[in-house]
């Protein structure tokens, strides 16, 4: 059976949930490799949310829908996903920094990184400096994550990296920030190990890291 991917990501950007879900479990059904239906449909349609986001073209509550049919859908694909040799699996700590309550781009981005077969340990919005540390001290993950969306919080990722570093622990782990006015100036600036401008090119970057740093 062919699969309209192009539907699949029109119903992605128009929010379309119960429709996106059936189609989704028909592509499963009918054998469609669950990468392709991530990378073909599912992510494609994300990024033309983002896209109309930025022109302004589309509104929260219509973002806020289209986040949610993909997480319906990744609900579907995570199961099928897990079994698939995606690519070098590690563990992941993510959240959002102190002070900032936005979560859709994080999330975005603890998907791809489920999709790429990591366990992602998603400690949520608003965490305190300590509670990044703590996790990584508790989890030992491969990554940690973190995401700002204001100008006001970003700076909470350098001081995050510094407790890691007070605590010994610094070394033990990539590090990968994100977020709108985030930039890879500022990135460098604080120690991070790497900067995502999209939740898309995150795992992307993260697996050239770890080729580049484990050779
Ligand atoms: Co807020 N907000 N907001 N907001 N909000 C912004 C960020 C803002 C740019 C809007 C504006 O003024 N134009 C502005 C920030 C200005 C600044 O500091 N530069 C702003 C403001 C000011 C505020 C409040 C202060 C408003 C107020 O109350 N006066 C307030 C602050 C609350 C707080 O956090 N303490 C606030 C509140 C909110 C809502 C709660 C209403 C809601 C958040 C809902 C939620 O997240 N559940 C919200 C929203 C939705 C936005 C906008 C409109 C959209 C953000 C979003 O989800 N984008 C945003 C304007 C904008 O960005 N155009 C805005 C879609 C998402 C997919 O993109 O998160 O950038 P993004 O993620 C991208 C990349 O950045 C990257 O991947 C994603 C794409 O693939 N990425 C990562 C993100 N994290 C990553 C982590 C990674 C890798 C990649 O690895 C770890």
């Amino acid at each position: 059976m062919n699969i309209d991917f192009e539907r699949i990501s029109e119903l992605i950007t128009k929010g379309q949930i119960e429709q996106l879900q059936e189609q989704t479990n028909q592509a499963i059904e009918t054998g469609t490799e669950p990468a392709i239906l991530l990378n073909k449909g599912l992510l494609p349609g994300m990024d033309k949310v983002g896209q109309l986001w930025r022109n302004g073209d589309m509104f929260m509550p219509e973002v806020l829908r289209s986040a949610k049919a993909m997480s319906k859908a990744m609900d579907i694909l995570r199961p099928h996903l897990s079994k698939d040799d995606m690519g070098s699996a590690g563990k992941m700590v993510l959240g959002t920094v102190a002070g900032d309550l936005h979560d859709i781009g994080k999330d975005l981005a603890g998907m791809m990184f489920e999709g790429a077969g990591y366990e992602v340990l998603n400690i949520g919005i608003d965490q305190p400096n300590e509670a990044f540390v703590n996790a990584a001290i508790e989890h030992k993950p491969d990554v940690l994550g973190m995401s700002a969306l204001l100008t006001t919080t970003m700076p909470r990722m350098g001081e995050v990296i510094n407790s890691l570093k007070e605590s010994g622990i610094r070394d033990e782990m990539a590090v990968i920030i994100g977020g709108a006015p985030v930039t890879k100036e500022f990135a460098d600036e604080i120690g991070a190990d790497l900067y995502a401008p999209n939740a898309g090119s995150a795992v992307e970057l993260t697996k050239q890291y770890f080729a580049q740093n484990n050779s």
